[in-house]
């Protein structure tokens, strides 16, 4: 990706999801809530994606994006940023992979890699999860997983059935034009 953060900065690349509720909105005021938080910009966001539920019980498709953000936080911090965004949409935990209002995971914040269960780098199922994958290559055709593959190369080999991009609505990055 052609986005040169600050010198102290990093770029995080985070996978949003929902299926419960008015998802896309549900999403751009995320992208929103996130744009708004000191230490956060964020530089670029997919389309939306309607994906077939992975894993857990059977529940509604759900809506999809991957935005790229340059970020001054540290992973801890982002992490709690991101959960508090989630915890702002009322997200409740209840069923491993169920429903949710709102997602978000770090999928990889510049090239670290760390195994630690609180915050696993890079996200360790995205590379076997389309809708993960194709939006990432969407706003970064160049992405490489750290220590993994290319993206693009995934895209290419996974089961892209189950995901389709949506002409309409688009979301907006915070602060950009209309
Ligand atoms: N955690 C560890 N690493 C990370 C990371 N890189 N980013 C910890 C964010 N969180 C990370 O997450 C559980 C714990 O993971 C957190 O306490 C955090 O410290 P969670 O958000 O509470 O639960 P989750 O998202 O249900 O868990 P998990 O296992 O991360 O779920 P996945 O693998 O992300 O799958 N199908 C479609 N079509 N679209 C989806 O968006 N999402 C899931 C969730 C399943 N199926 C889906 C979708
Ligand atoms: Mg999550």
């Amino acid at each position: 990706m052609t986005v040169a953060p600050g010198a102290s900065s990093r770029l995080a690349v985070l996978a949003l999801g929902s299926n419960v509720g008015d998802s896309a909105a549900t999403l751009q005021a995320a992208l929103d809530a996130l744009g708004a938080t000191a230490g956060i910009r964020v530089v670029a966001v997919s389309s939306l994606y309607r994906t077939d539920p992975v894993g857990g019980p059977q529940q509604d498709d759900f809506l999809n994006a991957v935005a790229l953000v340059d970020t001054d936080l540290g992973p801890r911090d982002l992490l709690a940023a991101c959960q508090g965004i989630e915890a702002a949409f009322h997200r409740v935990r209840e069923v491993r992979w169920g429903p949710r209002t709102l997602d978000v995971d770090i999928i990889a914040l510049d090239d670290m890699i760390d195994d630690d269960p609180d915050l696993t780098l890079p996200h360790p199922r995205a590379a076997e999860r389309a809708f993960v994958c194709i939006p990432w290559a969407e706003v970064d055709p160049d992405a490489v997983i750290p220590g993994g593959r290319a993206v693009a190369e995934l895209v290419a080999e996974l089961d892209r059935s189950g995901v389709s991009r949506l002409a309409a609505p688009v979301l907006r990055v915070p602060g950009g034009p209309r």
